[in-house]
């Protein structure tokens, strides 16, 4: 799955799979690294790659970001390019068609949030604008949101699937382990409460996950920030804000995840964690 910032790639991803397994905002640039969700139709074992969205970046960061969703490609048998279809295609986009194109796999459109669209009229001129610019297999109109035509998809994907093995047990949904989901859903929390380029300066991960007795889970996350400054709004108001993240991931971790989880977080600051080997691999970058 592959398209700009804030298409709808993890809404999407979730949908098909039927369970929250990629972290969804308002905001672009949400997805930092590949996930997977894995679903089995009919005979076919289908894995969808979500990949964070693709544009003109400037920084080192996120054109690493970029970088990891275009070499997604070599790894898909088929390509969805997915468009938010409350957007006009621009030059931007067109930049991205041509390079694309040598992907030499089977493409699909699929416009997305037809939902929110008054006028429906103006999905056929993007389909005509985006046929002219690239030999498209087949095309989808859906909200990714409300379930609307993702069937379809799911469908014409299984019809390109080739026949092997199946990759994964057959009840497993993603490859991420829970201490990585759960890491997702805090920094989801961290897009939902903090302003601003805040979320983007951030990090979260799992340094201890720990199943008690009581069959409940203790989770000890750290927030990596890049100065003193952005710790300080992190904590807020006597810790006020890193309580009201806190208690956000635990009832996001305890729903999604299906446990019940006990949530411990820390602040730290690291200044230059971007460029951070160590968090560079553990994103996929
Ligand atoms: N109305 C409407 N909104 C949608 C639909 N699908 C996604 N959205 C919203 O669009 C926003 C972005 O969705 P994401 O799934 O995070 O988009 P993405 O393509 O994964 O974005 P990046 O991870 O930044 O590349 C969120 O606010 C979603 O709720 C849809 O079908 N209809
Ligand atoms: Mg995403």
């Amino acid at each position: 799955m592959l398209g700009a910032p804030n298409a709808g790639k993890s809404t999407l991803l979730n949908t098909l799979i039927g369970q929250k397994i990629a972290i969804v905002t308002p905001k672009a640039q949400t997805t930092r690294s590949r996930m997977l969700g894995i679903t089995i139709e009919g005979d076919a074992q289908i894995i969808f790659i979500d990949v964070p969205g693709i544009f003109q970046a400037k920084r080192a960061f996120e054109q690493a970001m970029v970088q990891s969703a275009w070499s997604a490609r070599a790894d898909a048998d088929v390509i969805l390019w997915m468009h938010d279809a409350t957007k006009n295609p621009s030059e931007e986009t067109e930049a991205m068609l041509t390079r694309l194109m040598d992907a030499g796999k089977p493409t699909a459109l699929v416009l997305n949030k037809v939902d929110a669209l008054a006028n429906k009229r103006s999905l056929l001129k993007q389909i005509e604008w985006f046929s002219e610019r690239l030999k498209f297999d087949a095309h989808f109109m859906i909200s990714a949101r409300s379930g609307e035509g993702v069937g379809d998809i799911t469908a014409y994907v299984q019809r390109h699937m080739p026949a092997g093995p199946w990759l994964y047990p057959e009840d497993q949904m993603t490859d991420a382990p829970m201490r990585v989901l759960a890491a997702e859903l805090t920094r989801e929390q961290c897009f939902f409460k903090l302003r601003d380029e805040l979320p983007y300066s951030l990090h979260v991960e799992t340094e201890r996950y720990e199943p008690r007795e009581d069959g409940s889970v203790a989770i000890h996350q750290v927030i990596v920030v890049e100065n003193e400054r952005q710790k300080m709004i992190v904590l807020g108001k006597s810790g006020q804000m890193l309580k009201a993240i806190g208690t956000g991931a635990r009832t996001a971790i305890s729903r999604e995840l299906d446990l019940q989880a006990h949530v411990f977080l820390f602040v730290k600051v690291r200044e230059d964690w971007k460029s951070d080997p160590a968090i560079r691999q553990h994103l996929g970058l």
